[in-house]
């Protein structure tokens, strides 16, 4: 049986702060039609796709957060998007922010089926940014206050013939996100992102934006012999830049596909699940080659350890 799935990483231009999310799902579904129309089985859209991207704004009443979050999923506003990938027989990783009836909020990804069935969920565990206003700053990056860090780990889901797993946005920096997905066998890792070209505390890296991006992904496919699949917020929003490259990258590490634009745009790639044993078979055998023995510091600390007690 092949084990190849045609996957459409579906990237969106800007999002404006008074757009409804019924035309964020408008401007999806026409992206699902055009992807189902060349062949794909399985559509990545971006982190918290459904609105602007809220947390680069100060909100002094918490009515204003919880406004740009879904209380259920689908909703009225997200089910044309269901009910059209039902009917084209298409599954998507879609981003949000989640609002549980116990009032939690975390910045979630779900994986939902042909039938148009939610499989799996991911909240994100690596929440960047700042707690607190910093007026200084070009524009905020409140995360860390607008959620809390996702607690159902890093699943890898059965669908499609494939094991696939998700994360959002800044997961993508560390090795452990997808090392974690590695040790369950993953086949294919979807991510959606917002990333801005402008990066306050450390301006003279902006002009690294895009290749850190790459490097990231193309790093975490390889080491862990996966296809990724991610899925830019891109263009000018609401003042701020933030970088586009979507792309499919192979368990090579190679980049297969990849947008060109800054706005609503399609691309596609079959990707052979088969390949992942190229590299988990050999090079990233991790039965053969891991000495985890060695790996303890990864869980014991938090922060690096900088006195070398036990050194000889
Ligand atoms: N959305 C998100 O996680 N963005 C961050 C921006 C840099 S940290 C302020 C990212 O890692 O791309």
């Amino acid at each position: 049986m092949t084990r190849v799935v045609t996957v459409a990483a579906a990237q969106l231009g800007p999002i404006a702060r008074d757009e409804p999310r019924a035309r964020a799902v408008e401007r999806m579904c026409a992206m699902l039609r055009r992807a189902a129309a060349a062949g794909a089985e399985l559509v990545v859209f971006p982190e918290l796709a459904l609105t602007t991207f809220f947390p680069r704004w100060y909100f002094e009443d918490q009515a204003d957060v919880d406004a740009y979050f879904e209380r259920e999923m689908p909703n009225e506003a997200v089910q044309p998007l269901f009910d059209l990938a039902r009917d084209l027989r298409v599954g998507f990783y879609l981003g949000y922010a989640e609002l549980t009836p116990q009032r939690r909020h975390f910045n979630t990804a779900i994986l939902v089926d042909g039938a148009g069935r939610i499989v799996g969920k991911y909240r994100k565990v690596h929440l960047p940014g700042h707690g607190s206003h910093e007026p200084w700053r070009a524009f905020q990056h409140l995360e860390k206050r607008y959620f809390e860090p996702g607690d159902l780990g890093f699943p890898v889901f059965e669908m499609l013939g494939g094991r696939l797993g998700m994360c959002i946005c800044n997961d993508r920096r560390w090795p452990e996100t997808f090392r974690v997905m590695g040790l369950q066998g993953v086949e294919l890792v979807m991510l959606g992102y917002n990333t801005p070209v402008h990066y306050p505390p450390a301006p003279d890296h902006d002009h690294l934006q895009d290749f850190h991006n790459h490097l990231v992904m193309q790093a975490g496919a390889y080491q862990n012999g996966t296809w990724v699949v991610g899925v830019a917020k891109a263009g000018r929003e609401e003042g701020c830049d933030l970088i586009g490259g979507s792309c499919i990258i192979a368990p090579t590490g190679e980049i297969v596909a990849r947008a060109r634009t800054l706005e609503d745009e399609v691309i596609v790639f079959a990707c052979d699940l088969d390949r992942c044993r190229e590299i988990q078979d050999n090079i990233f055998n991790f039965a053969l080659h891991r000495e985890p023995e060695s790996y303890g510091l990864i869980t014991q600390t938090k922060g690096a350890r900088t006195e070398h007690e036990g050194k000889p």
